[in-house]
């Protein structure tokens, strides 16, 4: 990826000059005013619009910073973190003194997990601009990340294996005060009637008792850990089954989904597919939410890892910051070992798999490599588990690297080969917002769907399910979003993160 190189570069690449390209008057007036069309998009936060202006402007004019420095910033709202650092790397090599440049590869950075490289961007902006408070902030908060960092490294350098929140924990001598009147589990248990008053409970924006959330988070850690990293699912003949894409803390158009399609039970099967959490500021409630399901229908309520459920993204998109004010930090961290625990794919009837993000960068990836993936950790930066994780589908045959940085972008070649070495018929995932809420790319073999309607109170769009049975079949449910509180989305995000 770009900026990675950037240091190497001076020392590989000779002094020479390279002629920058004459750009005629005429050509320079029209890229200028599809800039200015594309800010206009920018603006009304249709960022995909905005990058295919910025993207014309730069075809006709590609020596304006500015024009990079642009795309780059809608980079970012869109989460291409890769497109976004080769973007401001760009406007910085043909112009060094774009501060904005810093800025924006800095947070490009700070989001691939980079922080101590994005510090040395903070530290050129706080130099050129010594009164910009924002730069200094930023500057500040950059350098206190770096040195924890370090501070948690040395410290796992010194203990042999990281303890358990669970072992610094005391559930016994947890009070449930005498004015509590929320849902309370049943010896310990979750029950059917549990999960109907907590559904309403939380609709009513009360919280759960934080014994019973730790006791439920204690509980689903065993679970988890007793699964395989892939796991194996039947629809019986005659049965519905349903697969839900990104939820990422709606938890009013989750309980939308059970509206329309009925609550999780024996008889009606549930599938969630990663990115449960982050942006939407009701988490919490969702992640409780499928978990208190998941205790109740341990074999009929199935969830996979997605790359939000990691602690890189739930510090930068609001989870953390939302179960530190709704309960404790160590909640937060018990919340991290849960997660290093969750399967990472699903293999339905031996012939669809689904997993959050998508394929692989080699070829021949069988089933059992998914299975036995060592999976207790935080996602890497390359192998099976990311690729699971962060992979896109990409209409042209073969495989690129990925706008987003992470992972690797697919093609429908890519897509067919898995499927007839593993003798699959199609794979469901999700991962990215669809206007429908649905796709249906690489010639029907490779499915997307994405169940947060109007992601983050900004994009539009529908949400959607599948349902589908024995016959494997998929049938698409779409639907609108629904009101929810006024909580904005990124209300509980890091303050490091306010480009979202
Ligand atoms: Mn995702």
């Amino acid at each position: 990826m770009a900026g990675t190189g950037d240091s190497s570069k001076i020392n590989v690449i000779p002094d020479i000059k390279i002629d920058k390209p004459v750009i005629s008057e005429v050509d320079r007036e029209k890229a200028e005013a599809l800039k200015d069309k594309a800010n206009t998009y920018f603006k009304a936060q249709d960022f995909q619009q905005a990058i295919t202006y910025y993207s014309e402007a730069l075809e006709i004019n590609p020596t304006v910073a500015a024009f990079h420095g642009n795309r780059s910033f809608a980079y970012l709202k869109t989460e291409c973190f890769g497109s976004a650092l080769e973007d401001a790397s760009k406007a910085l090599e043909l112009d060094k003194s774009y501060i904005k440049g810093y800025y924006r590869r800095a947070t490009a950075n700070m989001a691939l997990g980079k922080i101590k490289i994005a510090l040395k961007d903070y530290e050129m902006v706080v130099k050129y601009r010594p009164n910009d408070k924002d730069a200094k902030t930023k500057y500040t908060e950059c350098s206190k990340l770096v040195k924890q960092q370090a501070f948690e490294r040395a410290i796992r350098g010194h203990t042999e294996e990281k303890k358990s929140v669970i072992d610094t924990i005391n559930l016994e001598n947890m009070i449930i005060e005498g004015d509590y009147e929320g849902p309370a589990l049943e010896n310990d248990k979750v029950t059917k009637d549990f999960m109907v008053k907590l559904l309403q409970h939380f609709k009513d924006e009360k919280a759960l008792h934080r014994k019973f959330a730790y006791t439920m988070l204690v509980q689903i850690l065993a679970m988890f850990k007793k699964l395989p990293s892939l796991c194996d699912i039947t629809i019986p003949e005659g049965k519905k089954f349903t697969i839900c894409g990104d939820i990422h803390g709606q938890f009013y158009d989750l309980l939308n989904i059970f509206e329309i399609n009925g609550l999780p039970s024996e008889d009606n099967p549930y599938l969630f597919n990663g990115d449960f959490v982050d942006r939407g500021s009701f988490s919490v409630e969702v992640i409780l939410t499928l978990f208190g399901f998941k205790l109740l229908y341990p074999d009929h309520f199935h969830l996979s890892r997605g790359n939000h459920e990691s602690d890189t993204m739930n510090q930068m998109y609001g989870f953390y910051g939302e179960v530190r004010s709704k309960y404790t930090n160590q909640m937060a961290d018990l919340f991290q070992e849960v997660y290093n625990w969750l399967p990472l794919a699903q293999l339905i009837n031996k012939k669809v798999m689904v997993m959050h993000g998508g394929l692989f960068s080699q070829d021949n990836v069988t089933i059992d490599d998914l299975r036995i993936i060592d999976r207790n950790r935080q996602p890497p930066e390359s192998g099976l588990m990311c690729e699971l994780l962060w992979s896109d589908p990409q209409p042209r045959p073969g495989r690129s690297p990925s706008k987003r940085g992470v992972g690797i972008q697919f093609g429908p070649d890519v897509t067919k080969k898995f499927l007839e070495h593993n003798n699959l018929e199609y794979i469901v995932r999700s991962h990215e917002v669809k206007n429908e809420g649905y796709e249906v790319t690489h010639d029907g073999k490779c499915i997307t769907v994405f169940s947060a309607p109007n992601y983050c109170d900004q994009i539009g769009n529908k949400g959607a399910f599948i349902n589908l049975g024995a016959d494997l079949k998929p049938n698409f449910k779409t639907y609108e979003a629904v009101p929810h509180p006024n909580v904005r989305p990124m209300a509980y995000a890091n303050s490091m993160f306010g480009f979202m």
